[in-house]
């Protein structure tokens, strides 16, 4: 059994994305928001996530958004779904081509509040217990255009008047700060997770428990770090209110792919740290559909990530249960038994330094015993 339930969501622009790229036009047709909810909740996810604009077409006045939030919420209360997630698009419109809160205009920084305060209002209305902010165009192309200290101290400022907004508003919800290297600005500002958590301690104390990390398993994997140990950071700082999930093969655009579809060792290590952890946050998948894909493929793609994410659990019990697994583990620990504490005596003490070399660790078969659970050898 696994330590905790997952909850597992998904982005309504995922199953959304109409397949349009820079190479390349629509694929499948729109998909209406609330068909969007039903075939979510129909594929069997617990939640979903969305952006203010996912849901509430842009320009939208403020009739229109109550009437699509009252529907919204009828939707979800028939199908069981939970909003999870809400997040603003600061990245679509053309008023965000030079960034949103490190725009060097501070009337499109204004502007980009604004919408993040909107954007929150809807969430708290749905009941979202978390709040992400993915600066998709915070960042830049021309170095010489602004001096990154100035950018990163609007950034401060924006992500300050956001948390304040929720504190003040009442609302419950965590802000998580997506990092993500590059796509689509040449260069993001906080491109990894521990860009993020240094950011974050420089926020004023009186609102940096409220912000947090919501790590991408895809956009660790564009620049080949390990995304395992990105969010054990996240965790030893307490800083894991979200996380996003999918797949990507090394050093590519961002593919957001189906969860499970790459790298199937490390994603194991993945499910395993959270469960190990005892996490219970908001399992968000950030995928996308093929563009080959039908719309009736879309329910596959969804299923596809709760069946790998359920699978890889079970693969987890295995692993605690194998008795080999064990005690290899248990071969690769040493305690400190005879070594003195006290300075003055560890000072002094002598090594045997030949035998602490010496010592044999289990590794080729440690691991090779984890591949072969993955290839489902060992039940
Ligand atoms: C990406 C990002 C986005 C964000 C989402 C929330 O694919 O580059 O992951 O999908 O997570 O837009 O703002
Ligand atoms: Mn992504
Ligand atoms: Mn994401």
């Amino acid at each position: 059994m696994p330590n905790v339930e997952p909850k597992l969501s998904i982005g309504l622009w995922c199953t959304a994305f109409a397949g349009t790229e820079v190479f390349g036009s629509a694929t499948r047709p729109p998909l209406d928001p609330m068909d969007n909810l039903r075939l979510i909740a129909r594929a069997g996810a617990w939640g979903f996530n969305f952006h203010d604009d996912d849901l509430v077409p842009f320009g939208s006045d403020v009739q229109e958004t109550d009437r699509v939030l009252q529907e919204t919420r009828r939707v979800m209360d028939g199908e069981g779904l939970v909003a999870s997630m809400a997040t603003t698009n600061m990245f679509a419109h053309p008023a965000f081509k030079d960034g949103a809160l490190t725009s060097a205009d501070a009337r499109v920084r204004a502007y980009a509040r604004q919408k993040a305060m909107r954007a929150a209002d809807m969430g708290a209305e749905l009941g979202c217990s978390v709040f992400v902010m993915w600066g998709g165009r915070e960042g830049l192309e021309v170095e010489a255009s602004r001096d990154p200290r100035e950018a990163l101290a609007w950034y401060r400022d924006g992500v300050e008047f956001v948390a304040r907004y929720l504190a003040d508003s009442g609302y419950g919800m965590q802000i998580a700060i997506e990092p993500k290297p590059s796509e689509p600005r040449g260069d993001i500002f906080l491109p990894t997770a521990g860009s993020v958590l240094g950011f974050i301690a420089t926020l004023d104390p009186a609102v940096r428990d409220r912000v947090g990390v919501n790590p991408e398993v895809q956009h660790a994997r564009m620049v080949n770090l390990n995304f395992v140990h990105e969010v054990a950071q996240c965790l030893d700082a307490g800083k894991l209110p979200h996380i996003d999930l999918g797949a990507q093969k090394p050093g590519r655009f961002d593919q957001d792919l189906r969860f499970g579809a790459e790298d199937i060792k490390e994603t194991f290590f993945l499910v395993k740290l959270l469960d190990d952890a005892h996490w219970d946050g908001p399992h968000a998948f950030d995928v996308k559909p093929y563009r080959s894909d039908t719309p009736d493929d879309l329910e596959d793609l969804v299923r596809g990530n709760i069946r790998s994410y359920r699978l890889l659990l079970e693969r987890v019990d295995e692993f605690r249960a194998d008795a080999e697994i064990q005690e290899l583990l248990a071969e690769c620990r040493v305690d400190a038994a005879g070594v003195p504490d006290d300075v003055d005596a560890l000072r002094a003490f002598a090594f045997d330094v030949d035998e602490l070399a010496a010592r044999r660790l289990p590794y080729q078969r440690l691991d090779q015993a984890v591949v072969e659970l993955l290839m489902g050898v060992r039940r």
